[in-house]
């Protein structure tokens, strides 16, 4: 079954009590038991519900896994796997990750386990080669990163991983499924805020994570229950709606994203374009071998910190908002709303950086709305 079809009909087969198409929101938090110690599959809706077994199975699909996951936001999904990890667990991460996970880690998880890390950048092979050792559990990889829109190799990270007996987790959040597929390419899991491109229309907050590897799903299945960061029916509902548009969406998404980065690249007004659709990006060729378009997010960087702060008030159609991935185009200012928790750290973006989500609205609009914004 192809990538279209999968995100329509997997885990999602009719109702069998009254044959709906459309998986139905199990809006309860128990299940009436045939008898002590019986079930019809499911107990108490924190461990299971079938709203959720179609949304994971559907998402295992499409990520190539032989399972996944699902939690109540990215970074529930993210606070879970790492509770994989024992105290004194060394993290290599990349240098331009998303500011929640570096918060996560640096913040919560370090003092809180005495987990180790190192931030480095992952498009250096030798520096990464550097930063792993034997305590190495987890290399974590965003790509395209968010918010510099950096291309990670993931199959030659994932080797140097292997080697010291880690896992290289990718968080697949900016490209989706649609555009690339970790675990064939070598990644042991894959993480994603649900809340973006899986959902896709920034109505639900959620997370997920795919894996292959049996033992691994069982211990991350057993952390969903023990931990308890799980999604209730309706995000689920919601989240598996979005799949069913998916491919569609990330085609127009990759299309208008395109056409706005080649109108910056030319705008006399901007500095510097980050997307790994242009053929000067120094990613460009990994993107073009390990993703199927290069997705729909833009970042440019203006000359003052001021411009790039005008530009993002003056869009009309682009909301000034967090978050990406939506049908509808976002602006926003990295250095002071995404990743405003990673200031003064060695994440820190510069202060002139826009990033764009760019949404499906026609691109002549998109276009004219931006170049009025930068005049
Ligand atoms: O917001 P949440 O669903 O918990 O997901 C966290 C997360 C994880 N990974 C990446 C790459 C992300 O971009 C995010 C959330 N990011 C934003 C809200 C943002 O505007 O960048």
């Amino acid at each position: 079954m192809r990538f279209e079809t999968k995100a329509i009909h997997v885990g999602q087969d009719p109702d069998p009590t009254y044959g709906a198409v459309s998986v139905p929101i199990y809006q309860t938090s128990t299940y009436a038991q045939p008898g002590v110690g019986e079930s019809k599959g499911y107990e108490y809706a924190r461990t299971g519900n079938p709203t959720r077994t179609a949304l994971q199975e559907a998402v295992a699909a499409l990520e190539e896994g032989a399972g996944a996951l699902a939690f109540s936001s990215g970074m529930g999904a993210e606070a879970t796997f790492f509770s994989l990890l024992q105290a004194g667990a060394h993290v290599v991460l990349g240098d331009d990750v998303y500011g929640g996970t570096y918060r996560l880690v640096s913040k919560v998880l370090a003092p809180s386990m005495g987990l180790e890390f190192d931030a480095v950048d992952l498009t250096d092979v030798e520096a990464v080669k550097k930063a792993v050792r034997d305590e190495t559990r987890v290399v974590w990889v965003e790509t395209p990163t968010n918010p510099l829109l950096k291309i990670v190799d993931i199959a030659e990270i994932a080797e140097i991983a292997h080697e010291v007996g880690a896992w290289c987790a990718v968080d697949n959040t900016f490209a989706s499924p649609y555009l690339q597929r970790p675990l064939t390419l070598g990644a042991d899991a894959v993480i994603h805020s649900a809340t973006k491109y899986l959902g896709g229309h920034s109505d639900v907050v959620g997370g997920v994570i795919a894996a292959n590897d049996s033992q691994l799903l069982e211990r991350l299945g057993f952390l969903q229950n023990a931990v308890g960061a799980v999604p209730g029916p309706q995000d689920c509902f919601l989240v598996l709606r979005g799949l069913k548009t998916l491919a569609l969406r990330m085609e127009a998404h990759c299309r208008n994203a395109g056409r706005i980065a080649e109108m910056l690249a030319g705008h006399p007004k901007v500095k510097r374009v980050y997307y790994p659709g242009l053929p000067e990006h120094p990613g460009h060729d990994v993107a073009a071998r390990q993703m199927s378009g290069f997705g729909g997010m833009v970042s440019f960087e203006m000359e003052t910190e001021q411009e790039a702060l005008d530009v993002c008030t003056r869009t009309k159609l682009f909301f000034l908002a967090e978050s990406l991935g939506g049908v509808e185009s976002l602006i926003e200012h990295p250095g002071r709303m995404t990743h405003a928790s990673v200031a003064g750290s060695p994440l820190e973006v510069p202060a002139t950086l826009v990033r764009l989500s760019v949404g499906i609205e026609h691109p002549e609009d998109l276009l004219e709305d931006l170049r009025q914004a930068l005049a």
